[in-house]
């Protein structure tokens, strides 16, 4: 394939490629490992995507940070504990099928389809495309497409992690009045009550196809998180404890990041007839607040994965 001249794909010492984007409207990377988004820098904002400095990068192993791809199941095997949590595409290699450049950014399709590894764990034929948008806002859109001959169900997510100046003082808008669960697996729904403030472990699945902002004062900006066929969203922060217990994180890493994830978990399931598709969008954009210069985060030297 011949790669734009904002294009170049290196071979890392984690064992996988990674495509690096450079381009005026903005830099990224993604790698080939898990169709995994690991940066995204805008021109005139700083790094938006957290990334755990303990990340593993490792064959099979999820990336803690970015945006993991989790599909064909959110969360948890529904009914076997013995299957990797939040499936299996974060962890398997995906290929770059297409690259483009135009004034306004860079586009990538990834994409993967099933094999013997995957169909014994999820007996059924698919096939996954991951269209990337670099630009000065970041588009991602997980397709998915059932190329067997039944019907399958799924649910996933684009767990995008946000780096903020400091969780405990955030505030998320765009929930207020929706039923959420905590802890996904709780079968109490509530109401979310005006914003969400991060003050505990939260880990929401909230009913709603409402676009998000994160409002951080630290950092002086805005993070607004918009979607497209998705019927569920998931607040995440693992606050204290949760952090101290994820060895690929941190335990003092709370307060720099939280996730809000483009989802259709729990009741939300996506039933697909063979030949059909399904896109799952989000539209990440980055608003800085007030002029006055505040520090914004930087990439460590070269990028998180040098
Ligand atoms: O999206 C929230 C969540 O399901 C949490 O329960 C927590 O487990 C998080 O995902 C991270 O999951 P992972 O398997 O990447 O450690």
């Amino acid at each position: 394939m011949t790669l734009p001249p904002s294009v170049q794909i290196i071979d890392h010492h984690a064992g996988y490629p990674i495509v690096e984007v450079q381009h005026r409207e903005a830099t990224g990377r993604v790698a080939l490992h898990g169709g995994h988004v690991l940066e995204w820098v805008p021109a005139h904002s700083g790094p938006v995507l957290y990334m755990s400095p303990q990340a593993l990068l490792e064959h099979g192993k999820p990336i803690r940070g970015g945006i993991p791809v989790c599909w064909p199941w959110f969360g948890p095997h529904p009914s076997d504990s013995t299957k990797p949590a939040h499936g299996f595409v974060r962890t398997m290699m995906w290929e770059l099928d297409r690259a483009r450049e135009s004034a306004s950014g860079v586009d990538l399709v990834l994409r993967i389809a099933d094999t013997a590894e995957s169909r014994a764990l999820w007996p059924h034929a698919f096939e996954a495309r991951m269209h990337i948008h670099f630009g000065i806002e970041l588009e991602v859109g997980l397709e998915i497409t059932n190329t067997g001959d039944s019907p399958w169900s799924s649910t996933g997510a684009l767990h995008t992690y946000f780096i903020v100046g400091d969780s405990r003082q955030i505030s998320i808008h765009g929930l207020h009045g929706t039923q959420y669960v905590e802890g996904r697996l709780s079968p109490d729904k509530r109401p979310q009550q005006g914003p969400v403030v991060i003050d505990q472990e939260v880990d929401r699945l909230y009913a709603s196809d409402a676009a998000v902002i994160v409002d951080d004062p630290v950092l002086g900006r805005e993070l607004r998180i918009e979607k497209a066929g998705s019927l569920s969203t998931v607040v995440w922060n693992p606050w204290i404890e949760k952090s101290t217990r994820l060895s690929d994180l941190p335990d003092d890493a709370y307060p720099e990041f939280v996730c809000v994830e483009t989802c259709n978990a729990g009741e939300d399931v996506i039933t697909l007839q063979p030949g059909e598709s399904h896109l799952l969008f989000t539209r990440l954009c980055v608003r800085q607040l007030n002029e006055e210069a505040i520090p914004q985060p930087s990439l460590p030297e070269g990028g998180f994965f040098v």
